[in-house]
């Protein structure tokens, strides 16, 4: 495929549709990228930011807004795809949900031919949970890329963030199908968003 210019995100961007289950993804017609994390880790807002977009996916508050799994189309013609994935480990949740939403994830994950790569956020306050690591020891027995973005840079300082990426990239090292290095973001700030358009493009077309 043909390098891409940042400029597509300012170009035709759409919502494709929301799936429940793995019987009502879209057609694997074009490369997916694929956005994980924890609940409330700011997945949605992340790919507002990225594609410039208030409100395209939907994000609040509350842990456990995102149901299901939600397709955007990117470029016309359609390009790629975006996909905004339910938060793994909300607590609070019936565990039947759950569950049902570890499979939909895991499934995904696992058997998606056109996903190219999943971005794997992680809270600048938090760092990785046990929730994380069983999700990256689940990439990587799949082979299947993936990329740490560390979320919500402005809600700590400076130092703590330093202290906070650098123990995160020496786990990201460990890790087969991680990509060695981190990007740094804020949704709310805007930062380090176009170094993770780059990093969407690069993997679309690897
Ligand atoms: N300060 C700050 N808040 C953020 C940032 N990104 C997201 N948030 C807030 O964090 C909350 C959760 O954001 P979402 O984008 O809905 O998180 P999500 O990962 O999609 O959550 P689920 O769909 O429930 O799994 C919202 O209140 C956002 O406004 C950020 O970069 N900085
Ligand atoms: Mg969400």
């Amino acid at each position: 495929m043909e390098p891409l210019h940042p400029k597509i995100f300012s170009g035709p961007i759409s919502f494709l549709k929301s799936a429940p289950q793995l019987q009502f993804l879209p057609d694997p017609k074009v490369p997916e990228i694929a956005f994980a994390g924890r609940s409330n880790v700011g997945k949605s807002s992340l790919i507002n930011a990225l594609t410039n977009r208030n409100g395209l996916a939907r994000t609040s508050n509350t842990p456990g807004r995102t149901q299901e799994l939600n397709f955007f189309d990117i470029g016309d013609p359609l390009t790629f795809r975006i996909c905004d994935m339910p938060g793994y480990g909300y607590a609070k949740a019936p565990p039947k949900v759950v569950q049902k939403w570890r499979y939909l994830i895991n499934d995904y994950l696992r058997g998606r031919q056109v996903l190219k790569r999943t971005f794997v956020l992680i809270d600048s306050r938090h760092g990785i949970k046990p929730v994380d690591e069983e999700i990256f020891d689940m990439l990587d027995k799949a082979a299947v890329s993936y990329r740490i973005v560390m979320t919500k840079a402005d809600k700590v300082k400076q130092e703590e963030l330093d202290v906070t990426a650098e123990k995160v990239a020496a786990m990201a090292k460990k890790h087969p199908a991680a990509h060695p290095e981190l990007l740094l973001t804020s949704s709310e700030k805007k930062q380090g968003i176009d170094d993770l358009r780059r990093a969407v493009l690069d993997a679309v077309t690897a």
